[in-house]
């Protein structure tokens, strides 16, 4: 897959005239971006929008103007259009039923050989009876209420790796040349002669990003912070170890946790922050999901069955039925009130994405396993502070 022209997605809209291309476009973002109009060649010329496209991320919509034969637009604005394919992340092909033409299949070539992952939007469907295909949308820009959740999940089953699988843990949060101290307790859960899988691609990810690493045990934290010139730029944490840490780590020194940096890496940090709201109003009786992606549990052992539970009681004081499910499908989520996710080490984002989408739909609040940590020890604002900058 080509690498991304920047860290915005960019989706180009194309089609012919009046197919409804701005219409989908304001369907989508729910906003009045692109005039629509019954006249063919309306949008005469690019129109942007740049928005948060949750839990995808920033993109910037490029909608286009549309042109076929009948319409009396110069060379030059057909040349406009065609050189936004240059521009494009990602390409939706907007077309009515049965209109499909050398057209659509001009610019699907066109997109292969650019190698531009795309979509097929088939819009005024009206009667709403769409049955979606791999690739193809069905769908009425006119009435189609579902458009915009089952975009986004096509959406993120095209988007390009590099897009999915944000390259960095933590080397975007602080500059070049700056130093992170890595706190890593060796105590008895600690593996044997070993760094655990996440720290270590921590420190690659800070030798990649030019920053200066030092890695310590918590006892040896003060020791390490009096011995710098200057203050570290950000402090990591195992999160078992934030208390800790955190009474050591000066206020104005930014501290988190290497979960919070895996809960970014895996997931969507504003999804599960808000998911994780949802523990404060948990009733005796609700039924909580734990959702593991997988039955070896390499890293995170008694997690999912033992700690969670642990932790989730104490901070709620609630009696909750906690149920655990593992695998790489999603089970009916509806009768939970809470859905916590594994950290994801043996899974990728792309399958974590899919997962929150189907939890908004279904208005089910959806956290993970190191957001649901920090939220229950108390540390949710301040391992929360470096992501805000
Ligand atoms: N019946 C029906 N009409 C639609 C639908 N979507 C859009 N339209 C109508 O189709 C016409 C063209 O819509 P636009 O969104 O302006 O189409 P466009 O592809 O952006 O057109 P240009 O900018 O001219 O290329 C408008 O009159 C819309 O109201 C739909 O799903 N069903
Ligand atoms: S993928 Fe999930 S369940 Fe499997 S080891 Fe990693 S955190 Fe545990
Ligand atoms: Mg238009």
């Amino acid at each position: 897959m080509k690498t991304l022209k920047s860290n915005r997605l960019h989706i180009g809209i194309f089609g012919k005239t009046n197919v409804g291309k701005s219409s989908i476009l304001n369907r989508i973002t729910n906003q009045d971006v692109s005039i629509v109009s019954e006249i063919a060649g309306t949008t005469t010329d690019v129109v942007e929008k740049s928005m948060e496209l949750l839990p995808i991320g920033p993109v910037n919509f490029l909608d286009t103007a549309g042109i076929n034969d009948k319409t009396a637009l110069s060379k030059e604005r057909i040349e406009k259009t065609l050189k936004i394919i240059n521009r494009c992340d990602v390409a939706v092909i907007v077309t009515e039923p049965d209109k499909n033409d050398e057209y659509e299949e001009k610019l699907i070539e066109k997109f292969k050989e650019l190698e531009i992952p795309y979509l097929i939007v088939i819009n005024k469907c009206d009667d709403l009876n769409f049955q979606d295909k791999e690739n193809e949308l069905y769908t009425s820009a006119l009435n189609d209420k579902d458009l915009t959740f089952r975009f986004k999940k096509a959406l993120v089953k095209l988007l390009p790796d590099d897009f999915i699988n944000t390259p960095k843990i933590a080397g975007d949060l602080i500059p070049p040349k700056s130093t992170v101290v890595l706190v890593i307790p060796v105590d008895k859960e600690a593996p044997k002669g070993r760094i655990i899988l996440p720290q270590v691609q921590t420190m690659r990810d800070l030798l990649d990003s030019d920053v200066l690493s030092y890695v310590v045990k918590e006892t040896e934290l003060k020791e390490a912070l009096d011995n710098l010139k200057v203050p570290p730029s950000l402090v990591v944490t195992d999160s078992q170890a934030f208390k800790f840490v955190s009474e050591i780590v000066p206020e104005s020194v930014p501290l988190t946790s290497f979960s919070m940096l895996f809960a970014r890496l895996k997931g969507d940090l504003d999804e599960f922050v808000k998911g994780a709201k949802a523990i404060d109003k948990l009733k005796d009786g609700d039924k909580v999901l734990i959702l593991e992606s997988c039955t070896h549990h390499a890293i995170e052992d008694d997690i999912g069955r033992v700690k969670i539970p642990k932790w989730l009681k104490a901070k709620t004081g609630k009696n909750l039925e906690i149920e655990n499910y593992a695998g790489h499908d999603f089970p009916d989520i509806t009768k939970y009130a809470l859905v916590i996710h594994c950290g994801a080490c043996m899974t990728n984002r792309r399958e974590v994405l899919s997962r929150i989408l189907i939890a908004n739909k279904a208005n089910i609040p959806i956290t993970n396993y190191g957001v649901t940590i920090s939220y229950c020890l108390g540390i949710l604002p301040r391992a929360l502070k470096i992501f805000k900058k």
